[in-house]
């Protein structure tokens, strides 16, 4: 089965936007008034749970010492915390502090030259999404993906596999006719175990991860102007950067000759064409 659409996670992998979202959370826990400051290597931990509100419930439960009515009060409290974590970030984001990481426009714009769909499943909500996809590629931003599985339209969210079953739903595919992009050991294990073949670029805040499962792991998809050190020659066969080709012939190599000599040897004599 040859690959239909490209599967994008967004935070980490279209763009490095962790710190932003940091900054936002500590803007909302200020605002609210609650001593809380996550700093980089706390957050880097914190990262491991996916999704922002069950990151502040776990946080909540970790906790010591909180009477119990001060723990309902703050359990209480997580939906509008973090709508208000939301309006920071998208804001920043809108101002344009986070840029697409390199090669993420380049490559969004080879598959679609190639007749390739564009999709994405993230784990971050849909303002969040719309928010970075306009102010980083513009109006065409929201136009480029056929599919957006986001936020809360799945209630188990990565690793499981939920956002990608989802976005593969939503395109009508197989998961051996799409290939996943993805920063983090939760989204490549979400992708993988929803079938795809998956293309890891971890960031800051995920490299040293378990990446074994992934088809391809790289620093970043690359640029002709800012090409991928020790590249082609390492991962990489074509260039400095992944070009779509490349993703294609390692996504899906053809069969080799003796693989498909094997498929007749293994048919019944007169069954050749
Ligand atoms: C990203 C997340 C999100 C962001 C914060 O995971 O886990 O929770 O960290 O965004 P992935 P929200 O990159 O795997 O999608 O606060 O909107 O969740
Ligand atoms: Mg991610």
């Amino acid at each position: 089965m040859s690959i239909h659409a490209l599967v994008f996670d967004v935070d980490g992998t279209m763009a490095d936007t962790e710190e932003a979202h940091r900054t936002a959370f500590n803007l909302a826990f200020e605002r609210y008034r609650l001593g809380w400051v996550w700093g980089r290597a706390e957050y880097r931990e914190l990262l491991k749970v996916t999704g922002g509100k069950e990151r502040i419930y776990h946080y909540i439960r970790s906790l010591t010492p909180v009477g119990p009515t001060e723990y309902k009060r703050l359990l209480a409290l997580v939906p509008d915390l973090h709508a208000e974590k939301t309006r920071f970030y998208s804001s920043v984001v809108s101002d344009g502090a986070v840029p697409l990481r390199s090669g993420v426009e380049r490559f969004l714009d080879e598959a679609l030259a190639a007749g390739c769909r564009l999709a994405i499943a993230s784990t971050t909500t849909a303002v969040n999404i719309d928010a970075l996809l306009q102010t980083t590629l513009g109006a065409r931003g929201l136009e480029m993906f056929s599919v957006i599985a986001c936020g809360d339209q799945v209630r188990n969210k990565k690793p499981a596999p939920d956002i990608y079953q989802l976005a593969l739903h939503h395109l009508g595919l197989h998961p051996e006719q799409a290939v996943a992009f993805e920063d983090s050991p939760n989204g490549m294990r979400a992708a993988v175990a929803a079938g795809l073949w998956t293309v890891v670029t971890p960031t800051f805040w995920t490299e040293g991860g378990d990446f074994s499962a992934a088809g391809l792991v790289l620093p970043e998809l690359g640029d002709p102007a800012v090409p991928l050190p020790g590249e082609p020659g390492g991962s990489l066969t074509s260039a400095g950067w992944l070009t779509f080709e490349e993703l294609m012939r390692k996504a899906r190599p053809e069969p080799t000759p003796s693989e498909v000599s094997a498929l007749y040897d293994s048919k019944p004599t007169g069954s050749r064409p």
